[in-house]
């Protein structure tokens, strides 16, 4: 209750540190621990004592694990692995049937962007979105039970789903652009060298249904070949836009570190998605390729508007008002804000400095609100709320803090002056967090920077390290950081929302099991042969017994398990290993999963429960019977 209360009030550093230092005053003395203390460096801000809750839930991204880590903030404890495009036998996904048919044929993915389920510009707690970088891929995790629950893809015409997945304000849609540009529809050749003429990117609209949260791909904007990079949606004055930030508006095929950094100035994309939405209602003459509809941004006025920006950016973040824009340029130590009402009087006025393959490109001057000068190497820029802004800097390994328009006078004449504090991190920055940055209200408080390229911190564990995020209080006037941890393989971004707004389930109640060969007596259960060459089971698995435990077939049949565990507390959860076959389930309390195997080895194998489960747990086991032909 009174952590809530904390989370809810955000209150100044000194009552957390008070509050803290009550709590650990007495442990840290009776262990007479020579650990970090209530003192100087602000520890206790993160400490949570055994028992206590962490204010927030952080998801992680896993980058190339193709995982989604969840860990608890303030405390960096990392509480649970959910298993989305790479099988994990530690929660049995990627064997059972239904996980088995959601990976397709995939082993891995690249999961980089997590995206929040919003409601009128506030998280939810409903869904996490995240995209699969390499096999053009979106999924949604349910925050019920914190299972995958829908893989969508490969996202036709698409390659290199990296600028992905950001979720509108009421989550009509995830908009998601494309890193690699190829020849469309995808499976066309052309040689590389004509990758000017034949090659496009793409920016798709993904359809979320407001119940379900099914996705399907709605439609998709075709652009030039450039690489398209980080985005954001819009929100107030920019409700129904989406901003990605590009680089190689070069158009190089080849050298991309040399000739992909020729010219001053990239693109940004302004998209309209509530305009596309209406094209491809009204249905004003459009292709379909690989069945989705195909918008033109040339043929269809009022779509995609170009905004120059700072050389070879990475990344452009709405403000939590939705007028301010912000995009930093990697290769240029300034992140640019733009004013979005400003853009809208400069279309309205066609104020253009050109046009690109059709698409305007909107006079620089006439949007650009200022240029902060962060530092070197500007990723990325999340905000607190509370009107400031703050950008990673992966050169200078910093955060730096700036304010957000409006600026008084003396900062317009000196930008340099809107940068209020920065910090350094340690190693070199990626991404940051700060938690409900991308909604309307942040809720504040805590930054994460989530690091890249270890500098012998830590225990070497040989040539390949672990990555790192580092806690930086941001509730005062100056950051503060308070602690470092590690994580698995890589956190690219992550989402941060108060713990109150998630409300997951603690068992799947038995009336709510759907599931056609879910069995909750041993009575029913049994072995039954369905076909020649088939068999299926029907079995349950409670403290501390398979139903039933033996289970005879012939050689080379197919076999069919339902395994329903019949339990209804929370985190009984029964596995299902089988000896040699390659086969670990893991069913948890109330669900029925469905596992199959090709019993093509005579012998006997035993299976048991893999998932401790009571004093007797051992003792669970049967024997898989296999005669031979
Ligand atoms: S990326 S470190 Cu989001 Cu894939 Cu910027
Ligand atoms: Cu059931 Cu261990």
């Amino acid at each position: 209750m009174f952590r809530i209360f904390l989370s809810k009030i955000r209150p100044p550093i000194p009552m957390r540190s008070l509050t803290y230092l009550f709590l650990l005053v007495l442990p840290l003395g009776l262990l007479g621990c020579g650990g970090s203390s209530a003192s100087d460096d602000g520890a206790p801000a993160s400490y949570v004592p055994p028992g206590e809750k962490d204010d927030y839930y952080l998801f992680y991204s896993g980058g190339h694990s193709g995982q989604v880590f969840v860990a608890g903030l303030p405390s960096l404890r990392e509480i649970q692995e959910i298993p989305v495009f790479t099988p994990s036998p530690g929660h049995g996904y990627g064997f059972s049937k239904k996980s088995k048919k959601m990976m397709g044929e995939y082993r891995w993915g690249d999961v980089h962007h997590p995206g929040l389920s919003k409601t009128d510009g506030t998280y939810d707690g409903r869904w996490l979105f995240v995209n699969d970088n390499a096999n053009n891929r979106v999924a949604r995790i349910s925050l019920r039970d914190f299972k995958t629950k829908q893989i969508l893809g490969p996202i036709p015409n698409s390659m290199g789903n990296h600028g992905s997945s950001f979720v509108t304000p009421n989550t009509e849609y995830l908009l998601v652009a494309t890193r690699f540009s190829v020849p469309l529809p995808k499976g066309t050749h052309a040689p590389v060298e004509t990758y000017e003429e034949n090659f496009n990117g793409i920016v798709s609209g993904v359809d979320i249904d407001p119940e379900t949260g099914e996705m399907e791909v709605g439609w998709q904007v075709k652009t030039p070949p450039f690489n398209w990079d980080l985005g954001s949606t819009g929100k107030g004055p920019s409700d129904g836009w989406a901003f990605w930030t590009s680089y190689n508006t070069e158009m190089a095929h080849d050298s991309l570190e040399i000739n992909a950094s020729q010219r001053d100035r990239d693109y940004a994309a302004f998209v309209n998605w509530e305009r596309a939405e209406e094209v491809v209602e009204n249905n004003e003459g459009l292709n379909r390729r690989n069945g989705v509809p195909l918008i033109d941004p040339a043929e269809h006025e009022g779509v995609m508007y170009f905004v120059p920006v700072s050389k070879s950016p990475h990344g452009i973040d709405a403000s939590p008002s939705g007028r301010w824009i912000a995009a930093s340029g990697k290769l240029q130590p300034t992140t640019t804000v733009f004013d979005f009402k400003q853009f809208k009087t400069a279309i309205e006025n066609e104020d253009f400095q050109g046009e690109f393959r059709g698409v305007p490109v909107v006079n620089y001057d006439a949007v650009v609100e200022g240029e902060v000068p962060v530092g070197q190497g500007p990723l990325h820029t999340q905000f607190d709320g509370e009107g400031n802004a703050y950008t990673s800097l992966f050169i200078e390994s910093s955060v730096t803090k700036w304010k957000l328009p409006p600026w008084d006078k003396e900062t317009t004449e000196d930008m340099s002056k809107a940068v209020t504090d920065k910090i350094s991190v340690h190693y070199n920055i990626g991404h940051l967090v700060i938690p409900g940055s991308d909604t309307k209200e942040p809720y504040g408080n805590w930054l994460v920077a989530m690091n890249k390229l270890q500098k012998g911190r830590g225990l070497n564990v040989g040539p390949e390290k672990p990555e790192t995020s580092q806690l930086i209080d941001i509730s005062g006037e100056e950051m503060e950081m308070i602690e470092e941890d590690y994580t698995r393989p890589e956190p690219h971004f992550a989402q941060a929302v108060p713990a109150d707004v998630i409300n997951p389930i603690e068992v799947y109640k038995k009336e709510n099991n759907d599931h056609p060969d879910a069995r909750w007596d041993p009575e029913n259960t049994g072995v039954e042969r369905t076909g020649p060459d088939e068999v299926t089971v029907h079995m349950i698995a409670k403290r501390s017994q398979y139903y039933p435990d033996k289970v005879e077939v012939q050689q080379g049949d197919k076999v069919t398990f339902h395994l329903t565990n019949i339990e209804q507390v929370s985190d009984m959860i029964h596995g299902f290993g089988i000896a040699q076959y390659n086969m670990n389930g893991v069913v948890p309390p109330g669900d029925t999963q469905t596992f199959t195997i090709t019993a093509d080895e005579a012998g006997v194998y035993p299976f048991y429960c893999t998932n401790f489960c009571s004093a007797l747990h051992q003792e669970m086991q049967g024997y898989l019977e296999v005669k031979p032909r």
